[in-house]
């Protein structure tokens, strides 16, 4: 067991979690570090390469196709070399454990929940396994195929992009609104390995929280909804997640 395990914190969010019909998670790269994918804001985080204004937002695409896809290219070369960790299957067991009445919500795109096993899984920003066409809008699932440098649609020849949803840009209307209700009817809600700095994924604690919902916290470190949570498990997700899990009986 992880030395550092704090023991009456994780008994709390136990009593805490035990009770729960409905269950919702928000997670953030924070749960696929310990599967060897950078974070963004931590040491050597991915945005630190490149500033996000000219990575991942339209105007960047518009302005450096090539760029933006070097940068996404060698993100989806990492997912070929990577798995899910025992975060990622603790919350498969704990979906298994409550069917119908739990739902994922991650703002992460590399496909690991579902590599998991996980079923309800809601994709707030998009996926880096999917390319979507500008031309006739065509959506397509690479999995973690390499792509050209500058990939073009097979169908109407146009250029392709991630699948994915760039700052400025709205989030996909429909699993946005399921994100929103499984959030507003859950009775606890786990955010798992985010730093809760981006809007509107962050929103989601407040909206829980609004409604009563019990907030268990696991990160490495406090993030920015730490203040707001009822209980804070600090820690690595690995770890931390399938103790919390046992301790469910
Ligand atoms: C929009 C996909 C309407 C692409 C991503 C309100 C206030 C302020 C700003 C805004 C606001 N509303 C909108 C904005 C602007 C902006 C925003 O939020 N900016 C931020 C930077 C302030 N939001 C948007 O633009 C959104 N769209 O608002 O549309 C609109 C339309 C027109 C004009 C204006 C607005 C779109 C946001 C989505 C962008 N796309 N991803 C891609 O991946 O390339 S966001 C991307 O960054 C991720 O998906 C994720 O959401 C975010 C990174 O956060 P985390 O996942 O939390 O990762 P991070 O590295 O930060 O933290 C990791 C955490 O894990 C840390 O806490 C660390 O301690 C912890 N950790 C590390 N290891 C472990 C661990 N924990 C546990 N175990 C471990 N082992
Ligand atoms: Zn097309």
């Amino acid at each position: 067991m992880h030395p550092t395990v704090d023991n009456d914190a994780l008994d709390h969010a136990a009593r805490l979690l035990r009770p729960a019909h409905r269950v919702a998670v928000l997670t953030g790269a924070g749960i696929s570090a310990e599967s060897g994918l950078a974070t963004f804001r931590g040491a050597g985080g991915l945005w630190e390469g490149h500033r996000v204004e000219d990575v991942a937002t339209p105007a960047a695409f518009q302005r450096d196709p090539a760029l933006v896809w070097r940068f996404y290219n060698l993100r989806r070369a990492s997912l070929a070399t990577v798995k899910p960790n025992a975060g990622h299957l603790a919350l498969v067991e704990l979906e298994q454990r409550l069917g119908a009445n739990f739902a994922l919500v991650t703002q992460n795109v590399d496909g690991l929940h579902q590599a998991a096993g996980s079923r309800n899984v809601l994709e707030i920003h998009g996926s880096l396994r999917r390319v979507r066409c500008v031309g006739c809008a065509r959506i397509s699932d690479r999995g973690a195929k390499p792509l050209a440098d500058l990939p073009n649609c097979e169908k109407c020849t146009a250029m392709l992009r991630p699948d994915v949803v760039w700052f400025e840009e709205p989030l996909p209307e429909d699993i946005w609104r399921q994100a929103v209700e499984a959030v507003q009817t859950c009775d606890c809600l786990l955010v798992v390995g985010t730093s809760a700095i981006v809007y509107p994924a962050a929103g989601l604690i407040d909206v829980a929280r609004l409604e009563g919902a019990d907030l268990i916290e696991v990160n490495l470190q406090k993030s920015a909804a730490s203040a707001r949570v009822d209980a804070l498990l600090l820690g690595p997700s690995g770890t931390m997640l399938p103790e919390l899990i046992k301790r469910l009986g």
